[in-house]
């Protein structure tokens, strides 16, 4: 789409707090701390800051469990710590987005203990509860055979009100009725308070699953044996979902310049997508799809190996379909490669062994896959670590190491298992995909735990800070920060064909090279990356002249390595080479 708007020209940096920077050696991350980073992040050059919750929450999720929507949890600072960094951030010009969790709450949120407290409770209905099934020995059974995100049923016995409610995630984290008009009205009305303290936008978790399957069906059997089964298509994009989500905008946002962005994990269909986010629809700006993040899950999440290993054509096609019919319906996307949820990327796009092994190929890696993401259509997302290229936990932390509830249940799944193979497999997936590899402290400087705390950290630091960390690379000019810098900076000098041009992907069967051509007017931009270890050759297909003229000595260009090596239309790509 060429129509303007200030949230696609910007590039998004998101933190999360507990992992960012502690000011008061508590060992926790905390809002003060984002403070004090400030001018490192303007410096890098990125627009909106998007924080992780910040609200009180008991952390069974790390605070994706909500207990007070109005409150900053103790241990993040106060509500004058986050209204200092909003005037921080709209000093330099910059914007913070806010994480909205309106799927569900806190089992510790007073509305949930409330709703649970009896069945004649005044917010009895603000959750789900259901009656219990009994199978043909009479046995008691959850409403349906609805399997947790987290594992488990998503249904929870409650002893004293004999029903059983909901929870998509863990049974901590209730999900809430939006099927109710005071569900509903309480939550725009908590948007409006932050709104009004100058919060420039939301970032809104699972928000597809506020509407469900109506009648609560059972889910098809994808793996037989037993009884729960993964259920994600029948408790997302319900019938109602659009229909919630105009009401957002109507009641809520349409009185404020702001920008949304929706986390929607099982919204695989661009067409689906579009109905969210299309320009004439009136409900968000844009959202995280997972399409390349789930290529190497099996066909139970993240801890089921896949069946075939993803290769640079599946990406590929992933990166075509989404960019082209974005553009084409005046739709928008955002891009990211990495997240609080995800590995890092450096370790999961390449041979982790590679970027483990090798610092000058994971700077290499980290600045290719700078590349790749910041030459696409959209509005770029950078996950705190990113910009320095930080990689995932190394193999010798033991489980115990890894903190996140998904890892520890996934783990607990495979002991109860007893089944060696099943425990190799989950070992196998935690190294390269758990999300305890993101969640690491951020690395700043060379002193005891990488200068992220004068305390103990929450999580350990990886070691590798003394020679990977943020002091060493703003100092040095070819560093992966650098690179992120100067990529940032010519995305905005050539806006027009980096953030507005059309997308073509080219040399698309190819398995090694990746291509994509930008265009403007006669503005052109190409971005060729070397996805191997080897030296390559490329040479732009014969008839396309218009190609072949900006493989050329004085095109103006911006690699990985210091000269891009170009002879008569055809060029050298060294390993893993971006340009
Ligand atoms: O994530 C949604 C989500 O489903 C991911 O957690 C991921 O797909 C999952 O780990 C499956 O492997 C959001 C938040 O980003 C995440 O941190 C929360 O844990 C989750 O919602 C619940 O609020
Ligand atoms: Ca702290």
């Amino acid at each position: 789409s060429n129509r303007r708007r200030w949230w696609k020209e910007s590039s998004i940096y998101q933190i999360y707090p507990s992992s960012f920077k502690d000011s008061n050696a508590d060992g926790i991350g905390d809002i003060p701390g984002i403070i004090s980073k400030l001018d490192y992040l303007h410096d890098l050059g990125v627009d909106i800051i998007w924080v992780s919750p910040v609200y009180k929450s008991p952390d069974k999720d790390m605070g994706y469990d909500i207990s007070d929507y109005r409150a900053i949890d103790p241990k993040y600072g106060n509500m004058h710590d986050l209204e200092q960094l909003v005037d921080g951030l709209h000093a330099r010009g910059m914007k913070l987005v806010m994480d909205l969790v309106v799927n569900h709450t806190s089992d510790q949120h007073e509305w949930f203990q409330d709703s649970k407290n009896s069945r004649r409770s005044e917010r009895r209905n603000w959750y789900v509860w259901r009656d219990p099934k009994f199978d043909d020995q009479g046995n008691r059974m959850p409403p349906n055979n609805w399997q947790a995100v987290f594992g488990g049923s998503a249904w929870e016995w409650d002893q004293t009100t004999e029903q059983y409610y909901l929870h998509c995630f863990l049974k901590e984290q209730p999900d809430l009725n939006w099927e109710c008009e005071e569900v509903r009205k309480e939550v725009f009305e908590m948007m409006r308070f932050w709104l009004d303290k100058k919060v420039d936008g939301f970032r809104m978790d699972v928000i597809e699953l506020i509407s469900k399957a109506s009648g609560f069906p059972d889910a098809p059997v994808i793996i037989p044996g037993r009884f729960l089964q993964p259920a994600e298509k029948l408790f997302s994009n319900g019938p109602r979902l659009h229909e919630f989500l105009r009401g957002i905008r109507a009641q809520v946002l349409s009185r404020y310049d702001v920008m949304t962005v929706g986390e929607t994990p099982w919204m695989t269909e661009p067409e689906d997508a579009l109905k969210v986010i299309g320009a004439d629809r009136g409900e968000l700006d844009m959202l995280f799809q997972f399409d390349m993040i789930t290529m190497d899950f099996g066909n139970n999440g993240r801890y089921s190996w896949p069946k075939s290993q993803w290769d640079l054509r599946t990406l590929k096609g992933i990166m075509e379909k989404w960019q082209t019919f974005m553009i084409e319906n005046d739709g928008w996307n955002s891009v990211c490669l990495e997240s609080h949820d995800q590995p890092r990327c450096v370790s999961r796009f390449v041979d982790r062994k590679i970027t483990d092994d090798d610092p000058v190929m994971r700077a290499r890696v980290a600045k290719m896959l700078a590349t790749l993401e910041a030459g696409q259509s959209g509005t770029i997302y950078i996950y705190q670590g990113q910009e320095l290229g930080m990689k995932n936990i190394p193999y010798d932390w033991p489980v115990e190491e890894y903190l996140d509830c998904e890892t520890q249940n996934a783990y607990k799944n495979a002991q109860e298992s007893g089944d060696r193979e099943t425990m190799e497999d989950f070992l196998r997936a935690m190294h390269l995909k758990a999300r305890d590899h993101a969640r690491t402290p951020v690395q700043w400087d060379s002193t005891p735990h990488g200068g992220f705390t004068a305390g103990k950290p929450w999580m350990r630091v990886n070691e590798d800070y003394h020679s990977w960390n943020a002091a060493l690379q703003t100092c040095d000019g070819s560093s992966v920060f650098s690179f992120w810098k100067r990529v940032l900076q010519v995305r905005k000098q050539h806006k027009d064909v980096l953030i507005y041009g059309d997308f073509e992907m080219l040399a698309k069967e190819d398995k090694e090279v990746l291509v994509y051509k930008r265009m403007y007017g006669k503005q052109q931009a190409l971005v060729v990356v070397n996805f191997t270890e080897e030296t390559l050759e490329w040479t732009p297909p014969p008839e396309r002249k218009e190609v072949i003229a900006l493989v050329r000595e004085d095109c103006r260009k911006l690699g990985n390595y210091e000269e891009l090596e170009m002879e008569a239309g055809k060029m050298v790509l060294r390993p893993f080479e971006a340009a």
